[in-house]
């Protein structure tokens, strides 16, 4: 799997298709209606998200799937109009995610019963558990107690096409009211972030990288202060298209792998910039700027925050889209969205976009707690139609 580069201004026509849910409602409708129109029965697998089947799947081969359970997440029931922080919000939110947890408690001596691993359960952006299970059992999965609905997740590889483009950045950070990302969190759901590297702040020596075990958190050494929390869904040997290693071992250190895709994309979001000594460049980000004093230039944004949340291993392809995404919405997972992201970027994705409609209300959802969502797009060439699932 190559690792690809998407241009800024990708990221921007992506956001104008990812934020305003319209797509995503209008491609659910004609999916429910060709699940209709072709008669699939209530609760039976594929409901709307495949309404022509799983063609090509061995009944045996473990596949991802979202188990789609009855009732709204916690961000479909916040009161309109209050702070996320209100104590209306905050009580509201609380009785759905436990009510959601004890609908998770009933399913779970089931999927238990049936050997088949829990990958994920997801209650602030959709009402889901994620399991890892034989594609041959995923009609029987929807008949399941609180089960509406199964869809098979997403398979997305990392994309990344071409290198930071002019974007006039030094001049929006010399404006009267500079914007340099001063106070914004920034999660970037891809590989992981090198917080060791010099353009966050690290030593950037490679020794100090060799010598970090990335499956621990070393004491002191993470959080930084760029990248002030994450998480690693995945492990560093996960893969989601190899049968042998598509069960993920998650751990609490996102440090990237060497081939470094997530540390691209957030130094291209808000690196410091590495002068050509190789020392850490502090500043100033304005007019001053000159791309010839540096041996990587900054980010766009370099005074965003950063959190790490890891999908891929160190190649191929995930399934664990939809974790990263909850973990934005309230990264100290108390059940309160005030610490939300706010802004998530996935430099991934799938072509011919919306294949699950599970994605797209996470996505939906993480924009009514307030949360920006930045996809990927165009990196498949000049043609129509190509823009990245989620
Ligand atoms: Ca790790
Ligand atoms: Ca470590
Ligand atoms: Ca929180």
């Amino acid at each position: 799997m190559v690792p690809r580069l998407a241009t800024f201004a990708g990221f921007a026509v992506a956001l104008c298709a990812c934020s305003s849910g319209e797509p995503t409602e209008q491609t659910g409708r004609a999916l429910q209606r060709s699940a209709e129109e072709a008669g699939t029965a209530p609760h039976a697998f594929p409901l709307d998200a495949f309404p022509m089947g799983l063609p090509g799947l061995d009944p045996l081969e473990p596949v991802s799937l979202y188990l789609v359970l009855d009732g709204p997440p916690a961000a479909e029931v916040l009161p309109p109009g209050l702070p996320l922080d209100h104590p209306t919000t905050v009580a509201r939110v609380g009785e759905r995610l436990a009510a959601i947890a004890a609908q998770h408690d009933r399913l779970r001596p089931h999927l238990k019963d049936r050997a088949i691993p829990i990958i994920a359960e997801l209650s602030r952006l959709a009402n889901v558990v994620q399991v890892l299970a034989p594609a041959g059992e995923a009609a029987a999965l929807g008949r399941l107690p609180g089960v509406t609905r199964v869809e098979l997740v997403p398979t997305l590889k990392p994309a990344l096409q071409s290198a930071l483009p002019v974007v006039g950045a030094p001049d929006v950070w010399a404006q009267a009211t500079p914007y340099h990302g001063d106070g914004l969190r920034v999660a970037i759901i891809d590989t992981g972030i090198d917080y060791l590297h010099a353009d966050f702040g690290g030593s950037g020596d490679p020794n100090e990288y060799d010598a970090n075990d990335p499956a621990v958190v070393e004491s002191g050494s993470f959080p930084t202060v760029r990248v002030i929390g994450g998480w690693d869904f995945a492990g560093n040997d996960y893969d989601a298209s190899n049968s042998e290693k598509n069960t993920p071992v998650p751990d609490p250190d996102p440090l990237d792998c060497k081939s470094g895709h997530g540390s691209h994309v957030a130094g291209i979001t808000g690196g410091n910039g590495v002068l050509l000594d190789g020392t850490v460049f502090s500043g100033p980000y304005d007019q001053s700027y000159d791309p010839a004093l540096f041996r990587l230039a900054p980010g766009v944004a370099p005074r965003v925050s950063f959190y790490a949340y890891k999908v891929f291993g160190c190649g191929g392809s995930t399934n664990l889209l939809a974790s990263a995404l909850e973990r934005a919405a309230d990264p100290d997972q108390d059940g309160i969205f005030d610490d939300r992201a706010d802004v998530v970027n996935g430099s991934l994705g799938s072509s011919y976009g919306l294949k699950s409609p599970v994605n797209a209300q996470i996505i939906k959802n993480l924009n009514t707690v307030g949360t920006l969502v930045v996809i990927a797009a165009g990196n498949e060439g000049r043609t129509f139609f190509i823009t990245g699932t989620p």
